[in-house]
């Protein structure tokens, strides 16, 4: 199967956001719910982050962000503890509404953010191969979200974010992903899962189009990775997971991250009520 590039038109009604994540178990705001200023405080936020620079005086949970690595995928875990702009804009109105609307939300809280630091000139080795975030995350077993803000526009050329459709669904649960470390390529991954099923239950390979200010949702479920970033600059996404009032752990659950979210859920700094 050939993968289509795909971008998801964003119903008036908001309802239909919910269906399609519920669905799909992603969903993609392609229009400017952050302001431009907003976006533009996000990402000087992040980049004072990444050079070391925090207003809240907290340094990041994790980082392997190295500025003269040009080649590899980096991120940087925990910036909302350090910087007092990205902290704010996560508490942005229309913001949270709209993912609380997704959601069928009433209440939600920050587990974590992130920046995902691509390198450009399609460099292989910017590549992140399919998976679900819920595999490392064991420890929450519902109530949680992904939220993904590109902090340039992105689409299929400067390495977004892909989706497989509806694979968060349990009796959709085939084909599982090889481990990270064992995969080639995400297309080479994504025929090799294909072939072993049936052509009626096949998914296509989702690209996700997004615009500066829009973002994109999904459960932890989903299957998903990203592309080599061919254009001749660095890709930075934002990224951030919310908890909501649905939210159950299991405590003996697999933590494959390792930030301590489990001790730091009833913590308002490190866990803060954005609704
Ligand atoms: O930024 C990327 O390319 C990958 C991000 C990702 O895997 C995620 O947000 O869960």
């Amino acid at each position: 199967m050939k993968p289509t590039s795909y971008t998801f038109q964003t119903d008036s009604t908001l309802n239909a956001e919910y269906i399609q994540y519920q669905t799909q178990g992603f969903c993609v705001v392609d229009e400017e719910v952050l302001s431009h200023s907003e976006m533009t405080r996000l990402a000087n936020g992040t980049y004072r982050v990444m050079a070391g620079n925090y207003t809240l005086d907290h340094p990041p949970k994790f980082s392997n962000y190295q500025p003269e690595n040009f080649q590899s995928f980096q991120q940087v875990k925990g910036l909302h503890l350090c910087d007092e702009d990205i902290l704010s804009i996560l508490h942005e109105d229309k913001l949270v509404r709209r993912i609380a609307s997704i959601l069928g939300a009433n209440s939600l809280r920050i587990l974590e953010t992130a920046i995902f630091i691509k390198p450009g000139f399609g460099d292989p080795n910017g590549e992140i191969p399919w998976h679900r975030d819920g595999d490392y995350m064991k420890y929450i077993v519902e109530g949680m979200a992904h939220i993904w803000i590109p902090l340039e526009p992105i689409n299929a050329i400067n390495g977004t974010l892909q989706y497989l459709p509806g694979t968060h669904l349990q009796h959709r649960r085939i084909p599982q992903p090889l481990p990270i470390s064992e995969q080639d390529s995400i297309h080479e991954e994504y025929y090799r899962m294909m072939e072993k099923l049936e052509e009626s239950d096949r998914v296509e390979m989702v690209p996700v189009d997004i615009p500066w200010g829009g973002f994109s949702m999904h459960h932890g479920d989903t299957i998903h990775g990203s592309g080599p970033n061919y254009a001749p600059t660095t890709r930075h996404a934002f990224a951030f997971t919310v908890v909501t009032e649905d939210l159950k752990v299991d405590p003996q659950g697999f933590d494959g991250v390792q930030l301590g979210h489990l001790h730091d859920l009833d913590d308002p700094i490190i866990c803060p009520k954005i609704l």
